[in-house]
């Protein structure tokens, strides 16, 4: 089974700002602590602060991969790009969140992906993204 992970833009900066929202590890810390626990997973990790490159990517994979477990950051809450991209692919795509978004500000509430999306977890810190892998396994 192969799993892309992909990380939208700030999303490299975890692990070294804002720890009281999104943590203290990085990702790529957390990569291998995800590798490690999905041995019979072909897991792949991409990040991109640009728009045009996730969807790149999406289209990259989206028709031969069996799962993209999707954090857009912001354009999640911007992006008709991004949700037209996993529209267009066969791939389905879990959307996560470090944070629980619906706590925060308003703005954060409305996600342009959710729709077009198979599932949505967040709220659970990096967990979320276990989640979102094991949601494609456990089928
Ligand atoms: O909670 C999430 O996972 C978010 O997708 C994170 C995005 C935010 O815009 C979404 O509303 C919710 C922001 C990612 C920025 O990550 C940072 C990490 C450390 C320091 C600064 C930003």
């Amino acid at each position: 089974m192969k799993i892309l992970i992909l990380n939208g833009p700030n999303l490299n900066l975890l692990g070294k700002r804002e720890p009281e929202i999104y943590g203290t590890q990085t990702f790529e810390q957390y990569f291998e602590t995800l590798k490690e626990k999905f041995l019979n997973v072909e897991l792949t990790y991409f990040q991109s602060n640009s728009e045009g490159s996730l969807v790149d990517k999406i289209h990259e994979v989206g028709f031969s991969y069996d799962g993209i477990v999707m954090n857009a950051g912001a354009y999640t809450h911007t992006s008709v790009a991004i949700a037209d991209a996993i529209s267009g692919v066969t791939t389905p795509v879990v959307e996560v969140h470090i944070s629980n978004v619906h706590k925060r500000e308003a703005f954060r509430h409305k996600s342009f992906l959710s729709p077009v999306c198979k599932g949505v977890i967040l709220g659970f810190g990096l967990k979320s993204y276990e989640l979102g892998v094991e949601s494609f396994i456990s089928e």
